[in-house]
């Protein structure tokens, strides 16, 4: 994007001190994220800049009321415990005429955020206890939330983990072929097939009233969450741009997939690439310590198999949008998407075998 554009974005928002630093920031693959630095009496003011991603968003308006709910919520019960609301939430800096967002002349929608300072979001685990920090916390986001009148939110993405109705898409995306990439595809496209089940098992416990619906974070991986670089706990869930009522299975499953893994999310090398049992153990009893007594037996009963429907939902997300052409998740190099996709099948393949032991480790836990 043009310096010019940008500029004339900075200028709206209300910070504070003389513009020192723009630079492109974070790893996420939806949004695109800058880092600011502000020279402020004499000290150096930092900002987070995002402009959001309104083909995936398709609200954004919405979408920032659901932030600002939450994230004033959450500041109220930061505020209760004691704890420092600039470091524990994210908070949004406002624009200079009051707004949450600014919406450009190419109608685009930034927000920012205060940077949080000394601390780091992790793409992969190189600490075991940051992945057990990172369990208590994501849980105790979720208890947090316990009480957050979710009738309130928006559905920001619709059926965003609706694995039944991911699989939909995917079979349409397939007949479709828009880039006749299905051919090339076909042990993966057939990977999903023969597990067809996977899709339904947590979408009819919901719909039969077995597992309840929360408030959920719904994006829960490691680099959603900012680990303080002094005492190594994890401060800050970030990236709420899909906190809706969704299943606490689905925020377990979710950080499973991503950090219970022994290589990055797109490792080429599928020899590098298992689920780590270790960390999973660490996870779940973090999860389950982080939730504090909320969940009931049956999504304690499901955790396992939350992870492994977790990871089949994304790796068939990848492949989707391979054979779509790669217009969802940002890509950084042809076949990028699909590398992410065996990945994922490499884990749920892996997890099929581990299953058992994975139930015995909630056993022990519960
Ligand atoms: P995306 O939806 O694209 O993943 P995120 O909101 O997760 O966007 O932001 C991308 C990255 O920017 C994060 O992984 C984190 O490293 C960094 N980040 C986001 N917000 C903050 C913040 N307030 N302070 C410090 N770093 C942040
Ligand atoms: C996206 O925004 P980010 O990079 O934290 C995606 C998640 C996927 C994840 C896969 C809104 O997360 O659902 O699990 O990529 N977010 C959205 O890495 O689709
Ligand atoms: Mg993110």
């Amino acid at each position: 994007m043009e310096n010019k554009e940008i500029m004339e974005v900075i200028r709206k928002f209300d910070f504070q001190g003389e513009l020192q630093e723009c630079i492109p920031y974070g790893s996420g693959h939806i949004n695109d994220t800058f880092r600011l630095a502000f020279c402020f009496e004499g000290r150096n003011k930092r900002y987070i800049l995002q402009r959001m991603n309104k083909n995936i968003f398709l609200n954004p308006e919405e979408l920032m009321d659901n932030v600002s709910g939450v994230t004033a919520w959450l500041r109220k019960k930061i505020l209760a415990d004691g704890g420092d609301v600039e470091r524990e939430t994210l908070n949004l800096v406002n624009t200079r005429d009051g707004r949450p967002f600014y919406k450009d002349s190419c109608g685009e929608y930034w927000r920012a955020y205060l940077f949080i300072e000394d601390a780091t979001s992790f793409d992969q685990v190189e600490n075991d206890d940051d992945f057990y920090q990172s369990a208590v916390a994501f849980g105790h986001f979720q208890r947090l939330l316990s009480d957050y009148p979710a009738a309130t939110l928006h559905e920001t993405i619709k059926d965003f983990h609706n694995t039944a109705d991911r699989l939909r898409k995917f079979k349409e995306a397939i007949k479709n072929d828009v880039c006749g990439r299905a051919a090339e595809v076909k042990p993966e496209i057939q990977f999903v097939l023969e597990r067809e089940k996977l899709a339904h098992i947590l979408c009819d416990l919901q719909k039969n009233g077995e597992i309840p619906l929360r408030v959920t974070h719904n994006d829960t991986k490691l680099n959603n969450i900012l680990i303080d670089n002094k005492t190594g706990k994890a401060i800050c869930v970030i990236d709420l741009d899909t906190v809706m009522p969704g299943l606490s299975v689905n925020d377990f499953g979710d950080s499973i997939r991503f950090g219970a893994s022994t290589a990055a999310e797109d490792e080429k090398d599928l020899s590098k690439v298992f689920f780590d049992m270790h960390l999973y153990e660490l996870y779940v009893k973090g999860f389950i310590e982080g939730c504090g007594g909320a969940l009931t037996e049956i999504e304690k009963d499901m955790l396992p198999v939350g992870a492994m429907v977790m990871t089949f939902e994304c790796g068939m997300r990848f492949l989707t949008d391979y054979l779509e052409g790669d217009h969802y998740f940002k890509i950084h190099r042809e076949g990028h998407n699909l590398d992410r996709c065996r990945t994922q099948f490499k884990l749920v393949k892996d997890m099929e075998e581990k299953l058992q032991q994975m139930k015995d480790i909630v056993k022990k836990y519960r």
